[in-house]
This record gives structure tokens, sequence and C-alpha cells, in this order.
């Protein structure tokens, strides 16, 4: 079964078939349970169209196929060469879709088709073709004991593995997590997030044309709770990667320790501090700030939320900080001209203005937004709140939406306790012009990542992940491929008779 959504709009215009079932083993298939799931517009809130519901038998069926795969068409019995070369094609594939690819994205997500199509699919597209490179480029080493013994160490695919995706980047993140495991032979069963899974829907289709060995991908649509459970207790998977909340990392750790102890790896919440000091350049500190939390309506897991100005600069930052906020565009994510669509759901938009409702509450002073905006669709008005204190929970936990406070600080030894003063570290920003400065702040940050003047930047070939309650390991770059494979040392007597 697939739906075609006809688009008749100024930046797309065109009909796109989507698959709606399960792909399980090189097939499309209907689930055994008959469930389906609703795909809402958000910005309107309106059905686009109903998709398969995967159950625990259908995860069952995946595992099997998965493995199989390993065992006869894939992991060892597809050499790196042939690996890339999928990979490779698969790329050019999207890259010739990469316009419809946009516009699902913008439909099921909400975001702008023109931020769609050049950041979250190129930087797809980027990312397959980047893990294609590394797909001949997986190298053991050799390692010397004695001249009677030759050591080596394979770096082998790890095996089956699940992939649990969230609804914020619903291909980038598909293509972070199936790089690195189709590059390195495993074999992926890919749960994409129920909010948003056209894009992921589409690929599949797309990996089937470039012809990947039936059961190497497997892709099952459904719940958290029931599908992504499923996945995380079950024996027959060796790793699994997931997106998402902390909350819902920890369920998955703890499936894993109670299950199997599968391998896990974790990419989960932040609170961000972007940190302005009195030398940095106005400008440029106002723009990347604005973008480090605006950006993708506030969605991003890096997104700068809390954002540290030194008190000499404040009033200036302010005037110009706010007054960047207000011209943002705020509607239908087709208009070029707009900056910034619906969240992507009911729940998120809820979650958002009760967050906003206990920053007022809670004495927060709201220089602009504050409001959602609209008579149909999940749209909310980029918010900064001053005047906040630190035990507010607008400032101590991750909203996810474009609602930012901004804080004076003083000197330079106290901000960096001020912006290490949370549970999560996955993000920085430093704005200086002074190099010293920036830096040794940068290094006093607990963060995976640290940005000098400028902010949610990402490279496939660079590596991204959370210190503290941010996650575990690393995705991208070089670092990610160390997730999907498992090393094994192997010792040969050469009977040299030497000792
Ligand atoms: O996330 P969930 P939600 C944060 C953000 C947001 C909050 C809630 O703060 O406001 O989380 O969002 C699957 N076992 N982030 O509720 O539930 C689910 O089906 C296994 C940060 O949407 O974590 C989906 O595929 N899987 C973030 C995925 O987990 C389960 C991105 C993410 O959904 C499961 C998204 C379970 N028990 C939200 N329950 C980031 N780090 O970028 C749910 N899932």
């Amino acid at each position: 079964e697939t739906y075609v959504h006809k688009f008749d709009t100024p930046t797309f215009k065109g009909e796109i078939s989507v698959p709606l079932g399960l792909y399980i083993d090189g097939k499309w298939v209907d689930g055994s349970s008959g469930n389906k799931i609703d795909v809402i517009n958000p910005s309107n809130g309106k059905l686009i169209t109903k998709i398969t519901e995967g159950s625990p038998k259908d995860v069952d069926l995946a595992v099997a196929a998965a493995q199989k795969a390993f065992d006869t068409t894939w992991g060892l019995h597809k050499n790196g060469f042939e690996r890339a070369r999928l990979l490779q094609k698969l790329g050019d594939l999207m890259e010739q879709n990469a316009d419809k690819l946009a516009a699902l994205e913008a439909l099921d997500n909400g975001k702008t088709f023109n931020w769609a199509r050049t950041t979250d699919i190129d930087h797809s597209i980027r990312c397959i073709q980047y893990y294609a490179g590394w797909a001949d480029k997986i190298l053991g080493q050799t390692i010397e004991t004695s001249e009677a013994k030759l050591v080596y160490v394979r770096h082998e695919p790890i095996g089956v593995v699940a992939q649990i995706i969230p609804w914020n980047f619903p291909l980038q993140m598909m293509a972070w997590k199936i790089g690195p495991a189709l590059a390195t032979g495993c074999s992926v069963i890919l749960k994409p997030s129920e909010f948003t899974p056209l894009t992921a829907l589409f690929v599949a289709q797309l990996i089937h044309e470039a012809g990947f060995p039936a059961g190497s991908f497997n892709l099952i649509n459904g719940y958290g709770h029931v599908v992504g459970q499923v996945l995380a207790e079950h024996n027959g998977i060796e790793k699994i990667a997931f997106t998402g909340s902390t909350l819902v990392g920890r369920k998955i750790m703890e499936a894993s320790s109670k299950s199997n102890l599968k391998k896990v790896t974790l990419e989960l919440g932040g609170k961000s501090p972007s940190i302005v000091f009195d030398d940095a350049d106005l400008e440029q500190a106002v723009k990347w700030a604005a973008f480090g939390i605006y950006y993708n309506h506030g969605q991003c897991c890096c997104a700068g939320s809390r954002i540290f100005v030194h008190e000499k600069i404040y009033d200036q930052f302010m005037q110009r900080f706010t007054e960047h906020t207000k011209s943002l565009k705020v509607g239908d994510p087709f208009d070029p001209e707009v900056y910034q669509g619906p969240q992507v759901s009911q729940q998120q938009y809820d979650r958002i203005l009760s967050y906003i409702k206990s920053g007022k509450e809670e004495g927060a002073t709201i220089v602009t937004g504050g409001e959602p905006l609209g008579q149909e669709g999940y749209y909310i008005q980029p918010t900064i709140f001053t005047d906040v204190k630190p035990s507010m929970k607008i400032v101590r936990e991750e909203i996810f939406g474009p609602v930012c406070v901004v804080i004076k600080f003083k000197d330079d030894d106290d901000i960096v306790a001020m912006a290490n003063d949370t549970i999560y570290g996955l993000a920085a920003s430093v704005f200086s012009q002074n190099v010293t400065r920036a830096l040794s702040t940068a290094h006093k940050i607990r963060a995976g990542t640290v940005w000098v003047n400028t902010a949610n930047m990402l490279y496939p070939q660079v590596p991204f992940g959370g210190y503290k309650q941010s996650g575990i390991g690393r995705e991208l770059g070089e670092y990610a491929l160390a997730n999907y494979t498992a090393v094994k040392a192997v010792q040969v007597n050469l009977h040299l008779n030497l000792s």
C-alpha cells in the first residue's frame, strides 16, 4: 500500500509516493497486528495518512531476517568495497530525490522546505557518502609481542543492531545511524519516530533500489513503548543506538541490562549554554545565539537555550537580540519567507506552552513572545525570558521549543560554573574575539561539542555526543565506527622455538 501526496506550494510542486508498510527481509509487508498509526500534519493538525503499526511479532521477523542476512549475504560476506558501492548508490539516489525528501520532511515535521533542503537533506546525503568512504577502510592492527607470535586485531561488524530515532531531524538521524552501521557490515532494524515516519519510509525504498541484500536493512514503524521497548529487550539484538529523551534513554539501558547486555549508545537531551563575553563581535554573537536557539524551532538536542551575557554589553545585546527575535517570521513551512514552522506535534506544543506558563508563574519576565500563534497548527512565538533564577524549571529543564533564558554574568571565573550547572553536557557556544579567553573557556566546559563564535554546526566527519546525562558514546566521524564493530585479537603461535 502506498500513499500519494500532491504538493502545490510556492517551494515545491509535484506528487510523492510513500510506502506505508513495514520493510522486512527486503519486502514491504503489512504487519501482523493490522493496526495503523495516524500521521498528522503539524501545520494544521489534520491527518495526512496512516502507516502500519509494527508489533512484537514483526520485530521477531525482522531480527530473524537481519541475522540471516548477517550470516549469509551481509556482515563478513560482503566486502568493504561492495558495501561502499551500495552506500554510494544510496547517496546518489537520495541526491536525485533531494527535493522530494525536503518536501516530505516539511510536510511531516513542520520544518521549512528551504531549511530541510539545505540542512537536513544535504547533510544526510553527505553523511551517507562519508560512511561509504569508510566501508573499505575498516582497519585493525598488528601488535608486536614476540618474534614467535603473530598478533593481529580485527574490527568485525557487531551483528544485528537496532536503531531508535526521534522526530526532530527524521532523515538526518536515520543517516547518522545507518551510515556507520551499514558501512561496517551490521544488519539494521530501524524504528523511526511514530510522529515523523515519512522520509524514512521513502528512503527505505531507495535502499531497496540501491540493491542492499534482503534483511541487511529493515524498518519497523511503531510506538516507543511497544516496538521500541521490544527492540531494547530483544535477545537477538547485539547493539542498540538511541536518540531521544533522557527518560527513555534510561529505559533502554535498563532493558539492555535486564536482557542480553546489548551494547548501548545514547544521544539524549541538553540545556546548552551560549556565553557572550564583552569582547565578542556583537552582531555575530546575536546572529549565532539566535540560530543556536531558534534553528529548527528550538527542537535541537544541542539548542543553546541558556544565553549568558556579560554585564558590560548586556543592554546592547538584549536590544539587538530582541529585535532579531521579533523579526523571525513564523508560518507555513512551504512559504519561502518563513523562518520558523510549527512545532512537531500537539504533545510538544502543549509541553512547550506549559514550560512558558511555569516560567511566568515562577516570576520570570517575558521580553518577547510567550504565546501560541494562529488559528490552527502547532505554532509558538519565539520567546525570550529574563529575570530568571537558577532553580527555575525553564533554566534547568530541556524545553525543546523556541524559548530561551538570558542571564547576566560578571566575571570569567563565575561563568564556567554557571554554564556547567546542569545535568546535561551536549554542547556550548562561546563568543569572544580573544582567543585565549575563548579557548580556555571552551576547555573548561563539560560538553561534547564547544562552538567558538558559531553555533549548531555539524559535519559528518566531526564526532558528536554528550558528557554527563546527555548520553553515552559518540556519533559521526571515525568514532561512530567503534559503536558498530567488535574488536577481536587473534594470537598465532609461529612455532619458531623462540621465547
Ligand atoms: O521523546 P522520546 P518524545 C526530548 C525533548 C522532548 C522530549 C520528549 O526534550 O521534549 O524528549 O519527546 C522512542 N523504549 N527529545 O516523547 O519518547 C519513540 O518512539 C524504546 C530530545 O518524543 O524519547 C521515538 O522513536 N523506545 C531528542 C524515540 O524513542 C522508545 C529528540 C524518541 O522519543 C520508548 C527527541 C521506549 N520505552 C526528544 N519510548 C534529542 N536528543 O535530540 C519512546 N521511544
